[in-house]
């Protein structure tokens, strides 16, 4: 008799900056949180054979595949990791649901609302056989913003009135900066809005509890040609820059989202702010380990914000790490993640966020495309 975990093997598809960040998450997710599957880097599926074998010795993959559907005919495969860009991700993870293969995909879930769609379909049908899927809108998994979720739902900040989300970068502020597929609409779907705008939308529907039901947005392209990458001359960007929108949550909240690559000096500031009628939180991804509380029913000569050092034993995924005060990195939100999604599969339970939940922040997306289309009209976010 034995008494060894029994394992999931992982495919991984892609291993540019995502496949980075997921690797080393497969590889610190057992040591560090014990979970119920051990997870094993069966393989590592990339275009250039080349690339791809060198990536995967780096990375920890034990083979490698240049095709993707490869891993899907795979007997030691049963979890497939999404690393690509966007507009591969409805094709690889409706093949992989449909394989009767559990599903990680990296937000945002698809580049249409009709891809998310077709996507949330297939994990439907997968999920009758017991198949799980997950979108990887990994700053859920900040301790400091898991906190902020418990401290809301338990009623800390009273009736919420303001949420002001923001995710700030200045990787796009030089005009020389090249044309990657970010910047093309076929690739990456949007720009700004898609790539980093979906993720306050998550963090804040996720933190609050609540949904946007109505946006009024617009959008900019400031550099409208970029020099092409590894070549001469330059090409069109056909993604946004820039998306700030308005909107409000069905709790009746008030809320503003700015997503730029032109925030000079910031670098990557995820940032929220909630006021409710009995106090305030704050935070900042560039101090993640820190979440602000206000505490509104204080006596008013001694209240004000105060820091919150989330790195104790109580506080969500903290204690798995180090002694309190030892601080915990971006990289963590990924490893966390990882965990979460391997207990619900052990258990038999669907993970979160959901394909579905993947779909409806592509909703607002799209809501917030077609209100700037309109110079900012008001317009409603689809109903699932
Ligand atoms: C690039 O803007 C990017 O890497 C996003 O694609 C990630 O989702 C975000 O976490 C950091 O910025």
């Amino acid at each position: 008799m034995t008494n060894e975990r029994a394992t999931v093997g992982v495919g991984m598809v892609g291993h540019a900056f995502m496949g980075r960040a997921h690797s080393q998450a497969w590889r610190s997710v057992g040591p560090f949180f014990d979970p119920p599957l051990t997870p094993v880097m069966a393989a590592l599926a990339g275009r250039s054979a080349e690339r791809t074998a060198a990536a995967a010795r780096e990375l920890g993959w034990a083979s490698v595949e240049t095709d993707w559907k490869e891993l899907l005919r795979r007997d030691d495969v049963q979890l497939i990791d999404i690393c690509t860009p966007g507009d591969s991700h409805a094709e690889i993870a409706v093949a992989a649901l449909d394989a009767g293969k559990h599903v990680l995909c990296e937000k945002p879930l698809a580049n249409t609302v009709e891809e998310a769609a077709a996507m949330v379909a297939a994990a439907e049908r997968a999920r009758e056989r017991g198949i799980r899927s997950m979108v990887g809108f990994n700053y859920r998994r900040v301790p400091a913003i898991a906190l902020a979720r418990e401290m809301v739902a338990a009623g800390r900040l009273g009736t919420l009135r303001h949420v002001r989300a923001q995710y700030l970068q200045d990787w796009l502020a030089d005009p020389g900066a090249p044309l990657v597929w970010r910047l093309q609409k076929d690739r990456a779907g949007s720009g700004a809005l898609g790539d980093i705008g979906a993720h306050i939308i998550d963090v804040a529907q996720h933190v609050t509890g609540q949904r946007l039901t109505g946006v009024s947005g617009l959008t900019e392209t400031f550099v409208k040609e970029r020099p092409l990458v590894g070549g001469d001359g330059t090409g069109e960007v056909t993604v946004d820059d820039a998306a700030v929108f308005l909107a409000r949550t069905d709790g009746g909240a008030l809320a503003t989202f700015e997503a730029t690559r032109f925030a000079a000096g910031r670098k990557n500031a995820l940032r929220i702010e909630l006021n409710g009628s009995a106090g305030s939180l704050a935070f900042d991804l560039e101090a993640l380990n820190e979440l602000w509380f206000h505490d509104h029913t204080e006596d008013a000569a001694t209240a004000g914000f105060r820091r919150i050092l989330v790195t104790e034993p109580e506080h969500p995924y903290a204690g798995a790490w180090w002694p309190p005060g030892h601080l915990l990195g971006y990289e963590h939100t990924f490893t966390h993640q990882l965990a979460d999604l391997l207990a619900a599969i052990a258990a038999g339970t669907d993970p979160a966020p959901s394909f579905a939940d993947g779909l409806q922040v592509q909703r607002v997306l799209a809501a917030v495309e077609r209100s700037a289309a309109g110079n900012g009209a008001w317009t409603a976010v689809e109903d699932g």
